[in-house]
């Protein structure tokens, strides 16, 4: 499944890593790149130094590409932006936000630079900026996510800009994929479904409930303060929501979350924690390594779409 992201980013399948705050580090990132997939650095609100010790570490692993994502509301941002050059980066993916200022410092440096947006109108935008590629990420997605649906947004984005288009949000097997590109993607980005790779370092506790995770298992929190974030519903999201139904603000509230995400991926505090993943979650019934998860997606996805 050739495709203009698979020759551009010089990888052999069109499948990337989500930039996982807090999860997508060094061993995950290097694990989906020696696959054939293409890794990625979670940025996330990590120091620039710590960035670039995992950007260190993965090419010790693996001679493949791999990516960074950078988040752009994290207070490091800048410093993110700046180290993903000096180490050489050959991808960047950005994430909550614009990243305009940034284009020209990537650009001149020959970084592949891929945002990703929840909208037609920040696509387009980002194609005259000079983007090579946009993931178009719907509202089933986890994390820190926008209004419009998958199925929705990926044949809009891809009517609009000419730029190759990458679908997010609610894939988690082969016919996921097989899906996207009928929509007119040219590969998937995929979180929650590598959540529960034997690579991915998250508490043990949080594969466990994303295993059992059942269809309609999440919930979006701070939906009113203009910040949703979708995660598995626990006394967090129920706290976070009856407080918010009653008028709390996104200050008034922020003692739920701040920290949360930490707690659960590396305590493994699932009740209090936030368990950021998407809607597919329901259908992630089992531990695999990046290896064994990618084959089996795209022997799937290539029968579907009548390549094999
Ligand atoms: O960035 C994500 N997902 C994330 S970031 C994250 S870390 C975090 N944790 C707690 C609170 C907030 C962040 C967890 N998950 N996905 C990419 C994404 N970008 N989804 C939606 C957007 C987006 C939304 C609005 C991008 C741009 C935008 O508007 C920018 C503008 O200026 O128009």
């Amino acid at each position: 499944m050739e495709t203009r992201i698979t020759k551009m980013l010089g990888i052999q399948y069109p499948i990337i890593q989500g930039g996982m705050a807090w999860v997508a580090e060094n061993h995950l990132a290097a694990a989906v790149s020696e696959a054939g997939g293409l890794g990625l650095i979670g940025g996330a609100n990590a120091p620039a130094e710590v960035i670039r010790d995992y950007i260190r570490k993965v090419k010790a692993a693996t001679d493949k590409p791999f990516g960074v994502n950078v988040m752009l509301m994290s207070p490091y941002a800048d410093e993110v932006a700046k180290v993903v050059v000096e180490e050489g980066v050959k991808v960047v993916t950005t994430g909550a936000g614009n990243p305009e200022k940034y284009m020209d410092m990537w650009k001149a440096a020959g970084v592949k630079v891929i945002p990703v947006v929840a909208s037609v109108a920040l696509a387009k935008r980002m194609e005259r900026y000079g983007a090579d590629a946009v993931v178009a990420e719907g509202t089933e997605s986890g994390g820190h996510i926008g209004e419009a649906t998958t199925m929705t947004l990926v044949p809009q984005v891809a009517d609009a800009v000419s730029i190759p288009v990458i679908a997010a949000g609610g894939i988690g097997d082969g016919r996921g994929i097989a899906a996207a590109f009928m929509l007119g993607a040219e590969a998937v980005q995929m979180g929650t479904r590598f959540l529960v790779a034997k690579e991915c370092i998250v508490h043990s506790n949080y594969k466990e409930r994303v295993l059992k995770a059942k269809d309609i298992d999440s919930a979006v929190t701070g939906r009113s303060h203009g910040h949703p974030v979708r995660c598995l519903r626990n006394q967090m999201t129920r706290e976070y929501v009856k407080l918010e139904n009653e008028g709390k603000s996104f200050e008034e509230l922020e003692y739920l979350t701040l920290g949360a995400l930490r707690n659960a991926v590396v305590d493994g505090d699932v009740k209090n924690g936030t368990v950021m993943a998407g809607q597919i979650a329901g259908l992630v019934d089992k531990e695999q390594t990046c290896q064994e998860m990618i084959q089996e997606m795209m022997t799937q996805a290539e029968m579907l779409l009548g390549r094999k």
